[in-house]
């Protein structure tokens, strides 16, 4: 069968036996996340039909309104994953604290946790603008059979099974790797089929975006002002293109497809920028590196980071390996 008439769920089949332990657990969790995407995604397109974007009245625990979308995709995916009794515990950007799934049941075998942010960059719904979103999956350090603890989703994002992400773009993709590259999947909506489009995504060997909010400009340290002035300069193959979605899942899609660098640099308004450690940059770090790409804080791995709590943010640096190591230099001259 040609590749790329392949569904995600043939190959999620295929490639089972390449899992680092092979009794199915992931694939049936990644099946899991596939069919909450199709639910999350036919939500996400009606979005301009009905009456159902505008906040609704929560806010999460970083102080941010919440929308009513990024609630409804925070419900599906958690009852999916609880539902087909499929992982031990799930941590939310959506939610306070971690969620534990029967892990204190002796019978309650399953040892993946996952991390997720259900529906990132939702300022973007109601501009009809893509939205995504993005998962993160480990092994649980605690022994099997015992409630799940603090430490099983503080690990390092090098320990990461499995990550990705859905687009809910032009056309809804989903993108993920359990380490053997990096893979997406385009949905036919006619038939609710995820077939492989985008077989081994790599960055190109060269990038020529650059993707930063400017207006946080004058707030930002002496390295990133002066890596972005690089960025402008008309020298050799620069200046760059700017392009900026303000949605890491889209931005990141893209730099990954085009070429780029994607930077949410720390502030004078932000100490550590804005972009969740183990929600959005260690998924997304993990993805880059398997497509050859680089993802750095500015001085160290963001895979190399050890979490101290669940909420915690990052400064993110992600794209080209080229231009993350080159941002570095300027940030290390000038932190
Ligand atoms: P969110 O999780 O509240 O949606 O915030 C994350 C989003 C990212 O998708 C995006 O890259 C960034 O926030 C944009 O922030 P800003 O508007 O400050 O540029
Ligand atoms: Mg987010």
């Amino acid at each position: 069968m040609s590749q790329k008439n392949k569904t995600l769920g043939e190959y999620i089949i295929e490639n089972q036996a390449s899992f680092k332990y092979t009794s199915g657990e992931l694939s049936r969790l990644i099946n899991s996340i596939r069919l909450a995407a199709k639910v999350v995604n036919h939500e996400v397109n009606k979005a301009g039909l009905v009456d159902i974007i505008g906040a609704a009245g929560d806010t999460n625990i970083q102080g941010e309104n919440q929308q009513k979308l990024d609630v409804y995709a925070n419900d599906k995916f958690i009852q999916t994953l609880t539902n087909r009794n499929i992982v031990c515990g799930i941590a939310s950007e959506e939610e306070d604290d971690f969620i534990s799934i029967n892990s204190q049941d002796e019978n309650n075998q399953n040892k993946y946790i996952v991390l997720i942010d259900p529906l990132d960059g939702s300022s973007n719904i109601d501009v009809n603008v893509s939205v995504g979103t993005i998962f993160s999956i480990y092994r649980r350090i605690t022994p099997i059979g015992t409630p799940v603890k603090l430490k099983d989703f503080l690990q390092k994002g090098s320990e990461q099974v499995a990550a990705g992400y859905i687009v809910y773009g032009t056309s809804t993709m989903l993108v993920y790797t359990t380490g053997h590259g990096v893979n997406g999947f385009t949905l036919n909506p006619a038939i609710g089929t995820f077939y492989l489009s985008h077989p081994d995504m790599k960055f190109p060997k060269k990038g020529y975006i650059y993707s930063v909010n400017e207006g946080n400009y004058s707030h930002f340290p002496q390295g990133v002002k002066n890596y972005i002035k690089y960025c402008q300069m008309e020298e050799g193959d620069r200046p760059y293109t700017s392009r900026y979605i303000g949605s890491l899942v889209s931005d990141f899609h893209r730099n990954m497809i085009k070429g780029g660098i994607y930077m949410y640099p720390k502030s004078s308004k932000n100490a550590n920028g804005k972009l969740r450690l183990l929600y959005e940059c260690n998924p997304i770090a993990f993805l880059a590196e398997q497509a050859n790409g680089k993802a750095s804080d500015g001085f160290t791995r963001i895979l190399d980071i050890t979490p101290t709590e669940l909420h915690q943010r990052v400064p993110f640096f992600c794209g080209n390996k080229n231009m993350v190591e080159k941002a570095e230099v300027f940030m290390q001259k000038n932190p």
